[in-house]
């Protein structure tokens, strides 16, 4: 009797939303752009592996990825790990002029210059080696140096001009360079709108790792002019995954220790990092979650009304009492942390090529992937036929309801069955 009914609305439904994955998550491949400072620490290299394996399942559309870190080998290392997925031609992009830094030598940190980049990331983080110039000399790609992408606002605008309308999250995993200039520029060749009329007409929400109140790495570290001046005038939804949900998300152990490190970038980007069988906080990879699944069954929003206003030193003060243009909050776990991070680190531990879980993914895979590619990537070289897109295997279980909101309507998930009913 609820089968018929979860059938009958599930087909009804799915005309217009796709289909419900086991987790909650659409498999109407979201359109995502990943902007990141992806250099000397592996919170990006995971949060990117993570995009790549839910774009082999189906669940998202990697547009493409902006650097804002200039190193020249940025680029590359990104593409090495968008190829080991089986993506080789997610468009990449870098602002110029590139320069040759591997990573962040102790004691060369200088105090923050106003409108100069500076390419140290963080003192904090100096103890981790380079790795970026090592994975793409180790795991194929095609891009070979930043020199070779495109410039970051000629892409974005190029990618939102393409877009439907209301089509695109973007996911802020890094710093604002490239959101700074693509917010002021001007009409061109590729779209008549500017920067900020075009973000209106096709992003639905933008994602940030930072906190909606007080100090964070992200909007304070590098130049806070570019966050301040983009986030107080994002005219779509504005959503922040706060620093201290990463800080309580910790894993990595298995990462290292289960997966071939001379095969997999991603794992080896973490034992070079952070070290082998050892755990780390995760704060992009915490990000790119919620940018890819939204809430899901792991998040609660915070606020129920006002917006955030960034001061000219990056620190932000939520208002409680001033309504935003868009809906504007913070996330809070729902799950516990450990939860979470067991799930985090299960994505990374899918290999391309191999089948999907149900319990991780009901989608039923990449088509957009080029064949042969999406198993061979695993094997150290994406350009060989083999493997193919991943075929989703297993017993259909049922499980734990979830709720989630489609536009008003509460509708319930069951764990492994690909349907949905209505709650009255
Ligand atoms: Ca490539
Ligand atoms: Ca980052």
């Amino acid at each position: 009797m609820r089968g018929s009914v979860l059938l009958r609305a599930a087909s009804a439904v799915a005309t217009f939303t796709g289909a419900v994955s086991a987790t909650g998550g659409f498999c109407v491949r979201k359109k995502v752009i990943i902007d990141t400072d992806f250099y000397n620490f592996s919170d990006d290299p995971n949060a990117i592996g993570i995009a790549n394996a839910f774009m082999s399942w189906g669940e998202i559309e990697v547009l493409g990825v902006i650097s804002d870190i200039r190193s020249r080998y940025a680029p590359p290392a990104i593409d090495a790990i968008n190829t080991f997925y089986g993506h080789p031609d997610i468009p990449l992009a870098i602002s110029k002029p590139v320069d040759n830094s591997v990573y962040t030598p102790r004691n060369s940190f200088s105090a923050y210059t106003p409108l100069t980049f500076q390419k140290t990331q963080d003192p904090l983080y100096t103890e981790y080696p380079a790795y970026v110039d090592q994975l793409s000399q180790r795991f194929p790609e095609d891009t070979n140096d930043g020199e070779n992408t495109t410039d970051p606002v000629t892409l974005y605008r190029t990618l939102l001009s393409k877009a439907p309308d209301n089509s695109v999250t973007i996911a802020a995993i890094g710093f604002f360079d490239a959101l700074y200039l693509l917010v002021d520029s001007k009409p061109d060749a590729i779209s008549p709108l500017t920067g900020l009329e075009l973000i209106k007409r096709k992003v639905t929400e933008l994602v940030v790792q930072a906190a909606g109140t007080g100090t964070s790495f992200n909007i304070v570290r590098h130049n806070p002019l570019y966050p301040t001046h983009v986030l107080n005038q994002w005219p779509t939804k504005l959503t922040f995954v706060p620093g201290f949900i990463g800080s309580s998300v910790r894993w990595g152990s298995r990462l290292t220790t289960e997966v071939d490190l001379q095969k997999n970038p991603v794992a080896w980007a973490f034992n070079t990092t952070i070290g082998y069988n050892k755990t780390h906080q995760s704060w992009d990879p915490t990000a790119i979650y919620y940018a890819i699944r939204g809430l899901d069954d792991v998040y609660v929003y915070n606020k129920t009304g006002g917006s955030v206003f960034f001061m000219p030193n990056g620190t932000a003060i939520w208002r409680d009492n001033v309504p935003p243009t868009a809906p504007q909050n913070w996330v809070n776990l729902k799950i516990s942390n450990v939860t979470f991070a067991g799930r985090l680190e299960g994505i990374l531990l899918w290999q391309p090529g191999s089948a999907i879980s149900p319990a991780q993914s009901s989608c039923t895979g990449d088509n957009s992937t080029k064949p042969g590619s999406g198993g061979s990537g695993y094997g150290g070289n994406a350009t060989v036929t083999g493997g193919g897109r991943p075929t989703p295997t297993g017993a259909i279980s049922s499980g734990s309801e979830r709720s989630i909101s489609i536009g008003g309507l509460t509708v319930a998930v069951i764990a492994g069955i690909v349907g949905m009913y209505l709650y009255t």
